[in-house]
């Protein structure tokens, strides 16, 4: 798939938009992907589809947020390229300011009409993993996502909160709690729609709290979230750990499973 003089790439990237990612823990960057390989990553995210059954975020299918599959860059050929692909991890690893591995690769799905709005969160509570400070997420849409579709919407800023105001960890999902409850501040924060188009990517850190609206369109939201994690991030039991219980708590993320990137 050939470069495309004018997409972005991660030496178009500018301090600006460097600065802006670590003030507001989120950044949205236009024009990522070529025509041509929107149209394979769909392509590819839709036969995945077609061939696995997807997990459900939320308890049924009526109460479903997303429908993703996870480890999409081991399942498919082509969405190894995505999650691969030297413009996303270049960027990432930029704006990270440190190196990095490929943590997951999911295909986040929302229904036309039927999902529920994303719950508000971070990533930090529900990652099985320490020694983070720069990890963070590509969203990849694959098809525009106006507000309607189901955009992220982001909290400015709320990746710098204090400790206290986080939850750390959760231990099992019976851990979870509400973000007003952690951070009695949350309701009165901005929030910020990011609305994209096919082919963009918004990185988000993984402390930034985030959401997500309803579907409230005819067409699919198809995007990928590629989580990148910090390079001597370790394995700490958890929730979402299934992917990792070949480790030590406490060893480091290695072996083929979690390329370094960048
Ligand atoms: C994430 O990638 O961190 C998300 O929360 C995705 C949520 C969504 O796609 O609605």
């Amino acid at each position: 798939m050939a470069a495309h003089p004018e997409l972005s790439t991660p030496e178009s990237l500018t301090d600006d938009t460097v600065r802006l990612y670590r003030e507001q823990g989120f950044v949205h960057v236009p024009r990522v992907l070529s025509e041509d390989e929107i149209a394979a990553f769909l392509a590819a995210s839709e036969e995945l589809l077609r061939k696995e059954t997807p997990t459900l975020w939320g308890e049924t299918e009526a109460e479903s947020q997303v429908h993703y599959i996870e480890e999409a860059w081991l399942k498919s050929e082509t969405l190894r390229g995505l999650a691969l692909h030297p413009s996303v991890t270049g960027m990432a690893r930029r704006l990270a300011g440190g190196p990095l591995r490929l943590y997951s690769s999911d295909v986040l799905v929302k229904k036309p009409r039927e999902a529920l709005p994303t719950m508000v969160h971070d990533d930090e509570a529900g990652l099985p993993l320490s020694n983070l400070s720069r990890t963070l997420t590509a969203w990849i849409a694959l098809v525009d996502v106006p507000v309607e579709r189901g955009c992220l919407c982001y909290v400015p800023g709320s990746h710098l909160r204090r400790d206290a105001d986080r939850q750390i960890r959760m231990e099992s999902f019976a851990d979870y709690r509400p973000m007003e409850e952690v951070w009695p501040q949350f309701p009165w924060q901005p929030r910020v729609s990011v609305p994209i188009r096919a082919g963009d990517v918004v990185f988000h850190h993984f402390r930034t709290v985030h959401m997500a609206g309803s579907n409230t369109t005819d067409v699919p939201r198809m995007a990928h979230g590629v989580i990148y994690a910090d390079e001597e991030a370790t394995y700490r039991p958890g929730v979402q750990d299934q992917y990792l219980t070949h480790l030590r708590p406490g060893q480091r993320l290695e072996g083929e499973k979690f390329p370094p990137i960048g």
